[in-house]
């Protein structure tokens, strides 16, 4: 049988690495999709051309959200079975500075997908990473028929993104769906959202080379859940049997202090001795509480979790301890003591 052809778009990011990976176990050929960035940034760039080298199944294209032209030859060039949507301006504090263009990337750029799938690719199954953050204000906890109420550009782009995946599913019959993903970490996150900037400034800390840690607001609650989980709930919703959205979380919130208390306390330190509060990292409106309920996810898809919210710390502190002070978590509970 014909292997099924999947692009995958923020390939070069943590979810769109982790389901490259997930993808080629499971069979599939894969378009990696990356935006052509001046100073190639990461280890996971560098991965992925390790794996377009060595990989039969897998080849890369240059893609931009913003460029109508490239993602229309893109989709007309390769007809893809499946696309998933993981590119965007992710970052939800810096999209108020950068209001025009996140709105242009994940909202126009969601549009420009859709409309080329339409026009040149019907068949093309689409997935889009959706986001707890167009939950907004709405108490938790938050399923798929809570009210949304975004509090940021970035939530507002995504929420509008939500309603034209919506649109394009009922006005013109294309097979389009949510995953509706609460927060969700690993060693593979970016160093500026909050969990990687914890773990890798607790690591930094045990090496000697820091010795404090500065942070925004403590008291917002997430909903944290694990990327390596969260792209196998993705690739189980695009094979849904219809197209629908879905909730992706845990089920289980803490808070920023929470987190920031109990990652300290792995490594056998007091967190109060080493973190500052500052404006600088809070934002002009925030996200208080998030707490996501994913029974239809759960029920209808049988997904389930496999790393919960200590596991996640762990595996976290794990990979940083190691790449910057080249110790185990074991080891470097040891040392602190
Ligand atoms: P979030 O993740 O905005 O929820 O969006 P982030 O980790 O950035 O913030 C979580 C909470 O921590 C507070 N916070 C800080 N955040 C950052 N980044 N840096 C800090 O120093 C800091 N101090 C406190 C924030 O105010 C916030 O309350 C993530 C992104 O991955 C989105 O793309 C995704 O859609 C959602 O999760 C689900």
């Amino acid at each position: 049988m014909d292997k099924k052809l999947a692009m995958v778009s923020g390939a070069t990011g943590q979810d769109g690495s982790n389901l490259v990976e997930l993808l080629l176990s499971k069979g599939y050929k894969v378009i990696g999709l990356i935006r052509r960035n001046s100073c190639p940034n990461s280890e996971r760039y560098a991965m992925l051309c390790n794996l377009e080298d060595n990989t039969e199944d897998f080849n890369l294209e240059y893609f931009d959200l913003a460029d109508a032209a490239n993602i229309n030859h893109l989709i007309q060039k390769y007809k893809p079975d499946y696309f998933f949507n993981t590119a965007a301006m992710s970052h939800v504090a810096i999209s108020f500075n950068t209001p025009e263009s996140t709105l242009n990337y994940n909202l126009l750029g969601v549009l420009r997908i859709l409309e080329a799938i339409k026009n040149f690719s019907p068949t093309t199954r689409f997935l889009q990473c959706s986001s707890s953050e167009q939950f907004g204000i709405t108490p938790p906890p938050q399923n798929e028929d809570t009210k949304m109420m975004p509090q940021s550009p970035y939530g507002i782009a995504k929420l509008g993104a939500f309603h034209l995946v919506r649109l394009y599913r009922n006005a013109y019959g294309l097979f389009a769906c949510n995953s509706i993903c609460f927060n969700h970490e690993g060693p593979r996150r970016t160093i500026n959202f909050v969990t990687r900037k914890v773990t890798r400034g607790v690591a930094r800390i045990v090496a000697g080379t820091h010795n404090k840690l500065v942070l925004g607001n403590l008291e917002s609650k997430r909903d944290w859940g694990d990327s390596r989980d969260y792209v196998r709930a993705m690739e189980l919703i695009i094979n849904h049997s219809v197209p629908d959205d879905f909730v992706v979380s845990t089920g289980e919130t803490h808070s920023i202090r929470e987190f920031v208390k109990d990652a300290f306390a792995e490594v056998g330190l007091d967190y109060l001795n080493y973190v500052e509060e500052s404006d600088k990292y809070k934002r002009p409106a925030e996200v208080p509480a998030l707490l996501g309920d994913s029974t239809k996810l759960r029920t209808t898809l049988g997904w389930i979790e496999t790393f919960k919210y200590s596991d996640i710390i762990k595996d976290m502190l794990n990979h940083d301890l190691q790449e910057t002070a080249g110790l185990t978590l074991e080891q470097a509970k040891e040392k602190m003591k």
